[in-house]
């Protein structure tokens, strides 16, 4: 991404210092871009993986596909690698190319306004400071959904969201309660069975879960992918994940196609031979399409949730007592502790900051009917102000890293042609913003995430919030801009 041509010393600020934001603080830096500055409102790296600590946690994408594709990691412990090591990676990773040195931590960006041809900031602590090229990297699940429970507030136990969990609070052999069975309670479940005194699981709709094995690398496997690069390169680009990923992903664009009936063959099947008891057997079969919801990964929840000390609940919840959860038929379920595995909410992205574009236009009165951007990457009259991993983006079951790499590559062009001085200003048309997001949300409703379940997928309305179309055109698309759909002002 070197550029010979520049004339111009660009400021660039990247909001974040999560994955997408050390992306973009390594590629700044490499291509000679120094004054830049990447602000972080937390005091470390990492974003979802600083913040995510529960028990099980892994990543549910393989180790070596889960990697930046310039930085290979020789050293996973497992195929699906515990969170703590994915912190480890990239901690390692932004000392390695120095992007520690342009992160300002504890550094909240509250305010952002184009004027006068630039981008104003202004953080929490009152820190000012102008860029040309803004790079909001801000991440999707990072405002936490607390669920509208009765009287949770009046539970006498230890009580906390998975993105906040409290290590001081002891679990073995206590009684401990889990909301919510999305990948996080399904983690939580398999790691604490074995631990809890007694785990209760409170299932209010049922997941399709995919089998998956996690094994272990080996010495010796790990001396090979250290000791060749070219098995290392094979590792990070396995043909038959990479064709199952394809293969999966452009199934999720029909909701009746042969990729969603053969997940959901492998799902029934994986739950008819694991759960044994009949009864459990039907609490835990889902009633919708598989993969409307995001499908979940799992060696052993099946496993987890027949320990002899743990229990599904699947009667609902009617509210938050002292001592625990009172079900709707009455029963009491007396907890010590009550993790809320209730997710996140997926629309916010970058807000509550204040963004104003050009002529004052606000980013909120923009995004008050649903988050929006063409290409998922940009906004008309938001000017050199571009998106990883925002609004209508791809999201499914495989590495987010791959897909920030190619919107940032993406974005690259207009990086250059702004360093290099041959415009001002660049930015989508109204024209082109309208009728992407007009064929977007006709294909929304044609995915199967909109084929009737609720998720976080889904926005205000309902409709799937995602890249509607198949991962190969999403490939495309990001080989380059179309130019004739931005207006590039000089
Ligand atoms: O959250 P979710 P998550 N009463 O939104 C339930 C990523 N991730 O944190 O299905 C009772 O999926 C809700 O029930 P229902 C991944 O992208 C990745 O688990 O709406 N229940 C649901 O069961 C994932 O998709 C990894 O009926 C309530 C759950 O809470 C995303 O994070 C690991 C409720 C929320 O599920 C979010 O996953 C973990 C209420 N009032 C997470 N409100 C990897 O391995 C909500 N629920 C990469």
């Amino acid at each position: 991404m070197a550029d010979k041509k520049a004339v111009r010393d660009i400021r660039v600020v990247v909001m974040g210092a999560g994955m997408a934001g050390i992306l973009s603080g390594i590629k700044l830096l490499e291509a000679g871009i120094t004054n830049c500055a990447i602000y972080e409102k937390a005091d470390r790296i990492g974003g979802t993986w600083r913040e995510n600590t529960y028990p099980g946690l892994t990543c549910d994408v393989p180790s070596h596909a889960y990697t930046y594709s310039f930085e290979p990691n020789p050293d996973w412990s497992h195929m699906l690698p515990p969170g703590a090591e994915i912190q480890e990676y990239f901690e390692r990773t932004t000392r390695k190319y120095g992007v520690d040195k342009i992160i300002r931590f504890n550094e909240e960006i509250v305010r952002c306004e184009f004027r006068g041809g630039r981008w104003h900031l202004e953080t929490k602590n009152g820190t000012r400071d102008e860029a040309d090229i803004v790079i909001a990297a801000t991440g999707v699940l990072h405002h936490l959904n607390y669920p509208d429970i009765p009287g949770l507030a009046s539970f006498e136990g230890a009580c906390f969201h998975t993105a906040r969990w409290d290590h001081s609070v002891p679990l073995d052999g206590r009684r401990v309660g889990v909301i919510g069975n999305g990948s996080t309670g399904v983690q939580i479940i398999s790691a604490l069975a074995p631990r809890a005194g007694k785990l209760h699981h409170f299932q209010r709709t049922a997941q399709w879960i995919m089998p998956v094995e996690n094994p272990a690398f080996t010495d010796e496997q790990r001396a090979a992918f250290r000791a060749d690069p070219a098995l290392l390169h094979y590792m990070q680009n396995q043909p038959d994940y990479l064709a199952n990923v394809e293969r999966f992903n452009n199934s999720l664009v029909n909701a009746d196609s042969e990729g969603i009936a053969e997940i959901e063959a492998t799902c029934l099947a994986n739950l008819e031979n694991t759960v044994r008891d009949p009864v459990l057997r039907e609490k835990l079969r889902p009633n919708y399409r598989a993969a409307c919801k995001r499908l979940i990964y799992s060696p052993d929840y099946y496993e987890a949730i027949q320990h002899p000390n743990a229990e599904l609940v699947s009667d609902g919840i009617e509210c938050l007592e002292p001592a625990g959860v009172r079900l709707k038929n009455g029963r009491l379920v007396e907890l010590d502790v009550l993790a809320l595995a209730t997710g996140f909410n997926a629309g916010m992205f970058m807000r509550p900051m204040n963004v104003v574009g050009r002529d004052g236009v606000q980013l909120n009165d923009v995004w008050a009917d649903r988050p929006k951007a063409y290409m998922a990457i940009a906004m008309p009259d938001f000017p050199n102000f571009f998106m990883l991993n925002g609004p209508n983006g791809p999201v499914g079951n495989f590495s987010l890293i791959d897909i920030a790499e190619q919107q940032l590559h993406y974005i690259w062009t207009f990086i250059e042609k702004l360093r290099a001085g041959e415009c001002r200003e660049v930015a989508p048309t109204h024209e082109a913003m309208q009728a992407f997001e007009r064929d977007r949300l006709e294909a929304a409703k044609r995915t199967v995430f909109g084929s009737g379940c609720k998720s976080w997928y889904l926005d205000a309305e309902g409709i799937p919030a995602t890249w509607p179309w198949t991962r190969t055109r999403f490939c495309e698309e990001m080989k380059a801009p179309r130019l004739e759909a931005y207006a590039i002002a000089s």
